[in-house]
């Protein structure tokens, strides 16, 4: 992984450390380019090229005011310090779409056979890709708000072509998915210090995992990680968030098994705020979301929190298993009525054809989608983002060609 030592030398500290941030998000996104990353305004020119953007005012001000040398160097020495595996080389998007198979097979290929079967544009194709969204876990809220639009393009006379049909169809995909809830962490500067993420769901959805997988996206980013060990249930999980912390390198505040969850939490925040820590992440047990009892102690979690300071937990980020299909929804109101979810991690996309409940969550809930799992090793998270993800799931060639 390349590293950003320093982006600037004739800075406050607190700048230097946001330019690090960005820089370091930067490089994240270049993936395939890295190696060819020679300057500051080269960086900049792939990291927007990767966005499908353009650098907003701010950004700009900042490439600006940036020593652009010392970025140079630090850059290319890095490269020279950490070559790249074949693991890292490979561009996001190939893993997405690697890995989201099982959904694409579903999904894409049905919607994009009826596309482009030379069919001619009315009720039956439209009720026809109705049926294969339905069958894909879509939803039926989704489902219909989708049919809709097609339906009022085509009276408006504006599916005259098979790629009309597809970008009307994609073009509603990524509005359903799209959400003006920011993901907090994805920030700049961290809204808090120490930011509180708690981290909650049902067993097994991978909680610890998708813990580890973001300690070591936001450690990348230059930001001081501290874990805390808050499922006290079993020593295993215990032992399981101390494997990551010793794997990436982050400090792990925990108690022995059978500890009251509450207490190892609020230790872990006072530690974060002892040792000037950016970021707290807090794990739970798994537990039943019909089980009020083990809701309720997800509560006193937060009042407890709320000692140290009242804006704790800064996020409650709920982890669904996109494998529990319609069950995620359920999942997902009672958490948010216990606890309050500020965003969704959807996991393990890879091992199922249910990725359409990605739709579904989006259009039911009014909560946003801030991360995506498509397997088990620590690249298979990252921010979601919403048409990377249409274009994935339906790429336009393989419906068009
Ligand atoms: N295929 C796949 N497996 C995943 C993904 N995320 C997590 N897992 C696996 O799911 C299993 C459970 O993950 P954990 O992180 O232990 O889940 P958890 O929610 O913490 O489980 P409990 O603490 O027991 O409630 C592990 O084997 C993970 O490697 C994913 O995106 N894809
Ligand atoms: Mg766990």
């Amino acid at each position: 992984m390349l590293k950003v030592v320093s982006a600037s030398t004739d800075r406050t500290e607190d700048r230097q450390q946001a330019l690090r941030t960005f820089y370091q998000s930067a490089l994240q996104r270049c993936v395939e380019p890295r190696a060819k990353v020679v300057d500051a305004a080269t960086l900049f020119a792939f990291y927007f090229k990767a966005q499908k953007s353009k650098p907003s005012v701010r950004q700009k001000a900042l490439l600006d005011a940036t020593d652009k040398t010392r970025v140079s160097a630090v850059v290319e020495k890095s490269v020279e310090l950490q070559p790249e595996t074949q693991e890292t080389t490979q561009s996001w998007q190939q893993r997405l779409k690697q890995n989201l198979s099982k959904t694409r097979k579903q999904w894409g290929s049905h919607v994009s056979a009826l596309i482009m079967g030379g069919r001619s544009i009315d009720d039956d194709l439209l009720e026809e890709i109705e049926s294969q969204l339905l069958a894909a876990d879509v939803g039926i809220e989704a489902t219909g708000r989708l049919i809709h639009h097609l339906t009022e393009q085509h009276k408006q006379q504006k599916l005259k072509s098979s790629q009309s049909v597809y970008r009307a169809l994609t073009a509603e995909m990524v509005s359903i998915l799209s959400s003006n809830v920011e993901n907090p962490l994805l920030r700049e500067t961290l809204s808090s210090k120490p930011f509180v993420l708690l981290v909650v769901g049902v067993n097994g959805v991978g909680k610890t995992t998708t813990i580890g997988k973001i300690a070591h996206l936001q450690k990348s980013l230059g930001r001081k990680v501290l874990l805390a060990a808050g499922d006290t249930f079993r020593a295993a999980a215990i032992e399981q968030l101390g494997a990551w912390g010793q794997r990436l390198e982050i400090p792990v505040i925990a108690q022995k098994s059978g500890a009251d969850s509450a207490s190892v939490i609020y230790d872990g925040f006072s530690a974060a705020m002892a040792r000037g820590r950016d970021l707290l992440i807090a794990d739970t047990a798994g537990r039943l979301h019909t089980k009020s009892n083990l809701m309720q102690e997800l509560a006193k979690v937060k009042r407890v929190l709320q000692k140290l300071d009242p804006a704790a937990p800064h996020a409650v980020l709920l982890v669904l298993d996109a494998g529990n299909g319609q069950n995620a929804l359920l999942q997902a109101r009672e958490f948010h009525k216990a606890v309050g979810v500020s965003g969704i991690a959807l996991t393990k996309l890879d091992g199922t054809a249910k990725g359409g409940i990605s739709l579904a969550i989006r259009e039911t809930l009014d909560l946003p989608l801030w991360y995506i799992g498509v397997g088990e090793s620590i690249q298979d998270l990252r921010p979601f983002n919403p048409k990377d993800f249409v274009d994935v799931l339906l790429p336009e060639q393989e419906a068009l060609s």
